[in-house]
């Protein structure tokens, strides 16, 4: 197992399915747990103690301690998901998240950005794998195209509609 995924709540689940999705792409070992900084403090903890991963992901919603309390607890990097709450559009979970205090750091992606967190996990696997490296350089080629295609698409229908789409 290379990456936990944590949640503080099986209502993350969506928010944390992007990144579910890109361990799997890549074929990386991991383990997704349902456990809270604040509802399941003792288990949390013992989950930490005995985990042998190399990345945490910690997603939660609201006043999201989640990732710096497992930061708290290893000195492996925890990367952390804020997750859009019912109140306040996510904002609370993003600041709660990125505004750690000196001394124990987290990485912090956007709010919902499950695909980056995964991403980021990948990348930092990869520095000591060559695999997972050319892996990643694939997929990015893979999405420049993807965005060329795209960029032919576009002004190939605006030259239809006879807009000017070169200087
Ligand atoms: C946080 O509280 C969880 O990460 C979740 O985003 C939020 C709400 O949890 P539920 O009330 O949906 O279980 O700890």
């Amino acid at each position: 197992m290379k990456v936990a995924l944590l949640m503080g709540s099986d209502s993350d689940l969506e928010a944390v399915q992007g990144a579910i999705d890109v361990l799997r792409e890549f074929g990386i070992p991991h383990e997704v747990r349902v456990l809270s900084a604040h509802r399941t403090p003792k288990e949390l903890r013992a989950f930490i103690e005995g985990c042998p991963a190399q990345v945490f992901i910690a997603a939660a919603g609201g006043a999201a301690h989640l990732a710096g309390v497992v930061a708290a607890e290893t000195t492996r990097p925890v990367i952390a998901l804020p997750v859009q709450g019912k109140s306040l559009n996510g904002l609370d979970s993003l600041l709660s998240m990125v505004q750690m205090p000196p001394g124990v750091p987290v990485a912090c992606v956007g709010v919902g950005a499950g695909r980056n967190a995964g991403l980021l996990a990948v990348e930092i696997l990869a520095l000591s794998d060559q695999r997972l490296t050319s892996a990643i350089e694939k997929s990015r080629r893979a999405q420049a195209e993807g965005v060329l295609r795209k960029d032919a698409e576009v002004r190939r229908r605006l030259e239809e509609r006879g807009a000017v789409v070169t200087s």
